[in-house]
């Protein structure tokens, strides 16, 4: 199947935005009291009549081996704290995470909704449907690794295969997981360009961490829980953005 190019990163959306004044406004309609807005299911974030933004729905499949780091991922991206213990994820868990962006040609902001659908590895095994149920009208699926155990690195084209059948329409990231780890990586950066070079898919790396505490000791530090997920939360919206811009006809698939 035909694959769009994949843009360079920063091409279509500005990933200095959220912390310019303007971007600043938007984020502060998904933050309460210097931590992430919690919202509930039927509920999005509220934006004053001076805010205009329009918002954009994706459903993330977020798959891997156990213990890769798909729950700390998400929750990390969600802006919760990041379990420090591994509990197997039962059955299907799903989460919403709002992001503004503003794309650079676009002529206002967008709130991203990404929902995410996470399952662990052994209840995927087991039961057919659930792996069904997480890819149906999925627009993306995130294949997580982990920089400290090369099996899950080298099992990820397996994996794809497993997930995605050719045809199947539906956005492709690799994601590396904890690497905060460095002292300890399997796998080498090296690897990484070999692998985008044969795959010709994006790769990220993450650090699923939690950050200090605030002198509350009770919440998380905004600041540097944003920035470690604003890259990955900036790099979804732009791939998922420019399938849409492909699909609209308003960008070549091959440019
Ligand atoms: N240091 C570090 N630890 C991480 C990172 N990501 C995950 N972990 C830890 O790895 C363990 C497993 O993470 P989970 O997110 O529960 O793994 P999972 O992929 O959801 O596993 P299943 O639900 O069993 O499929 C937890 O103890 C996490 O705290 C990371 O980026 N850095
Ligand atoms: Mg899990």
């Amino acid at each position: 199947m035909h694959r769009p190019l994949l843009p360079p990163p920063g091409s279509l959306i500005s990933p200095e935005w959220q912390q310019s004044e303007e971007g600043r406004d938007y984020l502060s309609c998904i933050l309460r009291r210097r931590k992430r807005r919690l919202f509930g299911l039927i509920e999005r974030p509220v934006l004053p009549p001076q805010l205009p933004a329009d918002v954009a729905n994706y459903k993330i499949f977020v798959c891997g081996k156990s213990g890769v780091g798909k729950t700390a991922l998400i929750a990390k991206l969600g802006g919760l704290e990041v379990p420090s213990m591994h509990h197997e994820t039962t059955g299907i868990q799903t989460s919403r995470v709002f992001w503004p962006v503003r794309p650079r040609h676009s002529e206002r902001p967008i709130i991203f909704c990404f929902h995410f659908w996470d399952s662990g590895e052994s209840a995927l095994k087991k039961f057919d449907h659930i792996l069904q149920a997480c890819k149906e009208k999925s627009d993306a699926v995130l294949f997580l690794f982990s920089f400290t155990d090369r099996s899950s690195f080298e099992d990820i084209p397996a994996l794809i295969s497993r997930t995605l059948s050719q045809e199947e329409d539906v956005a492709r990231v690799v994601i590396g997981t904890k690497f905060d780890q460095f002292m300890h990586t399997d796998v080498t950066d090296q690897d990484i360009s070999d692998f985008q070079q044969t795959w010709q898919l994006p790769v990220m790396r993450v650090r699923s961490v939690n950050g200090p505490r605030l002198s509350d000791g009770l919440s998380l530090d905004t600041r540097t829980e944003l920035s470690d997920a604003t890259p990955v939360l900036n790099g979804l919206a732009e791939l998922l953005w420019h399938r849409d811009q492909i699909t609209a006809g308003l960008v070549a698939s091959d440019v």
